[in-house]
């Protein structure tokens, strides 16, 4: 794929990276994963004992030692030869790690999902001396770790230490405390604050177990959320030059960003996601005191404005049809709504800018009245619904319907209300998708039922004792998965979920 880079603004993003800070952690106990249907996938860690050293194995022997809460980092141990049992041949371990318990007891060979089998965080070892200290290469996201003895000898050996170098750009206890009153909001709010945590790495990454890398529409949401917890400004403005830094051949800002691995931009693009560099913008400006980087990228903000609207159908009232946009993970949906409603949100945001730079808006407000007219023509006053060309309902339609803004407040809580009285099964996927369904809500002034509605769908993770909020969560399914039945490969602890902590913040500390 063709790619552009921006030298200046490339050397400016390396600028604002800043070191990690790191803390050390060992396991607290070790467990048994035992089935239990009134747990998530019907699968618990329960404890068995205490994790003590010197911990000896055999062939054959395993352990699953459980850290007792998430952490993103480096393994490192020790090994010795046992007592005068002499290490006479190389050892062998297999590490599986695991966000979950699913993780760390279902056999690599039977993964099938859509992503590759590389994700799962495995990995042999192989230890030729005793006394041994090293640590594994990749960084893993986990809480539990199995450890098996796969090689043949006949002799055991001894772990003699075991630790987790984990590391973020945070620490939990950068952030001002404020009073949560309500016990289950308190929990809510910890559990996304540290899911933020460990996603703040070199870059804002959308899962430290996978992705691994910089996507924007994480990104927006993350900056949100960081803005009213660590205020990590300059990891924010480092992400956004990268944006700006790599772009399609095209000129469109990039979904994702891999940071370290030239060309850095992949093939694939969504459009919506363009769109979101204005956000992040504007986010950027409503909070940071710093109208010189806004002046400086608002070039790349307008060039999105521009680079989407020629890609719109004007004849048929949407965007061109091979031009992807991300929404949602709901197969079957008909984005062609949704999608309008992003551009016209993005582009008011976009207007925002420009008149808070004093630059030209003429052009965009002629785009946000035609794509108004375009997304209106949507509208069903009957069914107080947004109706696709191809007769499609979902809630997708109808959230970023309403955050366009151009429908009245009346019509926008009745669409709301009617989405919720339709049974169509297209509804809301994502923890993603869910922060633009509270946002609708907040938007028009029902900051309690949006506060209802984001704790029913988080609290289920706080009563299956999740340490981190999940990339996707269907309670009619616990299995399911983007990535065709592979949960295994399904990120526990994932960026675009954490913005309860952004919610509860503005609900205690807005009221
Ligand atoms: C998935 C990841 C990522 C998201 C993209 C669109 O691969 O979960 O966070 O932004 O989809």
């Amino acid at each position: 794929m063709d790619f552009i880079v921006h030298e200046q603004f490339q050397r400016k993003a390396n600028e604002y990276k800043r070191p990690l800070k790191h803390t050390k952690a060992v396991p607290v106990r070790t467990v048994g994963i035992v089935e239990d249907a009134a747990a998530f996938q019907g699968l618990r860690a329960e404890g068995v004992g205490v994790p003590q050293l010197p911990l000896c194995m055999n062939v054959g022997d395993s352990v699953i030692l459980d850290f007792g809460d998430h952490f993103v980092g480096y393994l490192h141990f020790s090994l010795n030869h046992y007592q005068t049992h002499i290490t006479d041949s190389p050892v062998m371990f297999r590490f599986t790690f695991g966000e979950k318990p699913l993780e760390v007891i279902t056999p690599a060979e039977k993964y099938k999902g859509t992503h590759t089998y590389g994700w799962l965080q495995e990995e042999i070892k192989t230890v030729v001396f005793t006394p041994y200290t090293g640590s594994l290469e990749r960084r893993y996201a986990f809480r539990y770790l199995k450890i098996e003895r796969v090689d043949g000898a006949r002799f055991p050996v001894c772990f003699t230490d075991i630790f987790v170098d984990a590391v973020s750009a945070v620490d939990l206890g950068d952030v001002a405390p404020f009073d949560i009153p309500d016990p289950m909001l308190q929990r809510i709010y910890h559990m996304s604050l540290n899911t933020l945590k460990e996603c703040e790495q070199d870059v804002f990454e959308d899962g430290p177990k996978r992705d691994r890398r910089l996507w924007i529409g994480d990104l927006r949401l993350q900056a949100m959320t960081d803005y009213v917890s660590f205020g990590n400004v300059d990891l924010i403005k480092r992400c956004i030059y990268l944006f700006a830094a790599y772009r399609t051949g095209g000129g469109f800002v990039p979904s994702c960003i891999f940071v370290d691995s030239p060309p850095y931009v992949d093939t694939w693009w969504f459009s919506d996601y363009s769109l979101f560099f204005i956000s992040c913008l504007y986010d950027y400006a409503r909070n940071v005191d710093d109208r010189a980087f806004v002046e400086e990228m608002y070039d790349t903000a307008e060039e999105q404005f521009r680079l989407v609207s020629a890609t719109l159908d004007r004849e048929n009232k949407r965007f061109q049809s091979n031009v992807m946009a991300h929404v949602d993970w709901c197969p079957g949906m008909d984005k062609s709504v949704a999608h309008l409603g992003v551009y016209v949100y993005t582009l008011k945001q976009l207007l925002w800018l420009a008149e808070y730079l004093g630059k030209p808006t003429a052009d965009i407000a002629v785009a946000i009245d035609e794509a108004s007219d375009m997304l209106r023509s949507y509208y069903d006053a009957d069914r107080h619904l947004f109706v696709t060309a191809s007769g499609q309902v979902s809630w997708q339609s109808q959230i970023f319907g309403v955050l366009s803004g151009v429908l009245t407040d009346e019509q926008n809580a009745a669409v709301l209300q009617a989405i919720e009285a339709s049974d169509t099964p297209y509804t809301v996927r994502t923890p993603y998708m869910m922060h633009y369904y509270i946002d609708a809500l907040w938007g028009l002034g029902q900051k309690e039922r949006a506060m209802q509605k984001m704790k029913d769908y988080w609290s289920v993770f706080v009563h299956y004792g999740f340490d981190c909020c999940p990339e996707l969560y269907n309670p009619d399914d616990h299995f399911m998965s983007p990535y065709f039945k592979a949960s295994e490969a399904d990120s526990m602890c994932h960026a675009w979920s954490c913005t309860p902590a952004y919610w509860i913040y503005r609900y205690y500390r807005e009221a």
